[in-house]
């Protein structure tokens, strides 16, 4: 385990310097598609968009696969699957990493996201999830061996769900608070993991492949942003949105 602190920046700019092509979550976007009321419009007509990226500079040793031991006509590639826990590029980017502003109010009629968890070929997809309580948990099964859905906050059961087959199953998020953890595991396949983290925000992103994150609409004001990481740890730092001018935000692990 890394020993860390965190550095930050804070940049306004006028052009947006992340590049979002992948895997971001974007929570107003998602929310429209899924027919959720957005901010109320005054809010939205002032927002401001933070971008950003979340890294580790210095070389970071290559994961190494970790081998499927059970069931390999079904799981994991070439009896092998992703170790998903520290996925950080040559040029220390960090994916993966939960980002959500902190202090950002939930308006009354804000109706919670569907958050989905899928699992296939004995992988747990995707294997980071930020989600506000009270949202719905999507969980599915697309492979043909038994797993189980069995995520722990703390040391406490959440649920224990068996999915002998390919299914579909829908749980309520209402007996997390925000700053939660859930770690979900499989009691057939011991490398199957998968983290959800709880906020009380309508901002929330997880970085893709170059670190980059992306929350739109933020109504002007003071905040805290925060950073999770399954193996890094916590950042987090205070930032103050102006009306209609985007901010950028790097944030940084340091080794020590
Ligand atoms: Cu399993």
């Amino acid at each position: 385990m890394f020993r860390l602190a965190f550095l930050f920046l804070v940049l306004p700019v006028g052009v947006p310097a992340v590049s979002a092509r992948k895997a971001i979550s974007y929570p107003n976007q998602a929310l429209a598609a899924a027919g959720v009321q957005a901010p109320p419009e005054g809010a939205v007509r002032r927002g401001a968009t933070i971008r950003g990226r979340v890294s580790l500079p210095g070389e970071t040793p290559k994961a190494t696969p970790i081998q499927v031991t059970k069931d390999h006509e079904h799981c994991g590639d070439g009896h092998q699957v992703q170790d998903e826990s520290r996925l950080i590029s040559a040029r220390g980017a960090v994916e993966n990493a939960v980002v959500y502003l902190e202090g950002a109010a939930v308006p009354p009629s804000w109706n919670p996201p569907r958050v989905e968890l899928g699992m296939k070929k004995c992988v747990f997809v995707p294997h980071v999830l930020v989600a506000p309580r009270g949202s719905s948990l999507v969980l599915f099964s697309e492979d043909a061996v038994f797993h189980t859905i069995h995520p722990y906050v703390g040391r406490r059961t959440y649920f224990n769900i068996g999915f002998p087959k390919s299914a579909r199953v829908v749980r309520q998020l209402d007996r997390v608070k925000a700053g939660d953890v859930m770690k979900f595991l499989c009691d057939e396949h011991a490398w199957m993991t998968a983290y959800l983290v709880v906020v009380d925000s309508p901002f929330f992103a997880v970085t893709d492949a170059g670190g980059g994150f992306v929350l739109r609409d933020v109504p002007p004001g003071p905040y805290r942003l925060r950073v999770w990481h399954e193996t890094l740890g916590e950042l987090s730092q205070p930032v103050t949105v102006e009306a209609k001018r985007p901010l950028e935000v790097n944030l940084t692990f340091v080794r020590r």
